[in-house]
């Protein structure tokens, strides 16, 4: 599919959504939601931030398996007014950013084969809905994944959907955030990965600097390993508050501006950990045992 093709692919409705059809889901498929969903509650307390606990006990993701739709948007759409849409896979920017901005939430229907436990390329269910859906239950949360589908569909007429792409990757895929407890998870890519909810916040290698929303859209990232940099908001109403921006002066001063080399710590960056970046230069997962 090529990323301007937006013909839904068959069996799928106009906006891409199809059924989720959670009774068709085997035994085996529930267990794999079981085996992760048991080693990553049994990992984050202490690591994920507590919207995103309390999230997770308010929609009750419970471990019997699969959450259904129907059941958890019930409770989602009464919290917040989002609700969760099942979608085959990764959906056309317009298409993902038209679902956001009337929150909705597109999931994968599917779920990753147990030999995939701790990596897959695409959003399957688990990433998705336990990694994504219970910081949507954080009202503060819930209004900046809008405002950022409606910064999408902008930015997709301006051909500076790259820059807000990587804001989207630094914050809801793997943003941490500053407590008085320490540095806590709310980034789905990392909280719903067992291996990288420990490494974003324990390993000596990676940078872990100040969020700033200019310098974030300077910096390009990795989709197939950890990350070398993770930015740290101070809380999530600063993060709502950098959608308040004047995106169009914004990328009119990113034109004239060069990318950050991804490991690099500017004059400029607050500094939580100067990392080794030893990981990244010792070839990453690729060579992880
Ligand atoms: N589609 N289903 C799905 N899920 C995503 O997270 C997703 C997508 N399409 C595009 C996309 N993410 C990224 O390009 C965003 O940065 C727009
Ligand atoms: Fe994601």
């Amino acid at each position: 599919m090529s990323a301007k093709d937006l013909t839904p692919p068959p069996g799928a409705r106009a906006d891409w959504t199809i059924d989720q059809g959670w009774a068709a889901y085997t035994e085996a498929e529930h267990q794999v939601w079981i085996t992760l969903y048991e080693r990553q509650t049994a990992l984050l307390p202490g690591r994920a931030c507590d919207p995103f606990l309390k999230g997770l006990d308010a929609l009750d993701l419970h471990r019997s398996g699969i959450p259904d739709f129907a059941r958890i948007n019930e409770e989602l759409k009464r919290l917040t007014g989002w609700t969760v849409v099942a979608v085959p896979g990764l959906v056309p920017d317009a298409v993902f950013f038209e679902h956001l901005a009337n929150r909705r939430f597109p999931a994968g229907q599917f779920i990753r084969r147990p030999e995939q436990l701790d990596y897959l390329q695409e959003p399957d269910i688990f990433h998705d809905v336990f990694g994504h859906v219970p910081m949507l239950t954080d009202p503060t949360f819930a209004d900046y994944m809008q405002a950022y589908g409606e910064g999408g569909l902008r930015a997709l007429d301006l051909g500076r959907l790259h820059n807000l792409a990587r804001l989207y990757w630094y914050t809801v895929e793997f943003g941490l955030l500053d407590t008085p407890q320490g540095l806590r998870i709310y980034g789905a890519g990392i909280v719903s990965s067992h291996a990288e909810s420990i490494f974003a916040l324990d390993d000596p290698s990676p940078n872990r600097l100040g969020f700033e929303l200019e310098r974030v859209m300077r910096t390009p990232y990795r989709i197939d390993d950890f990350q070398q940099v993770y930015f740290v908001i101070p809380s999530l109403q600063a993060l709502l508050d950098a959608t308040l921006a004047d995106f169009g002066a914004l990328y009119r001063r990113l034109e004239g501006l060069d990318d950050i080399p991804i490991a690099a710590i500017t004059p400029a960056d607050p500094v939580f950990t100067r990392g080794t970046q030893a990981y990244a230069q010792a070839g990453g997962r690729t060579r992880a045992a």
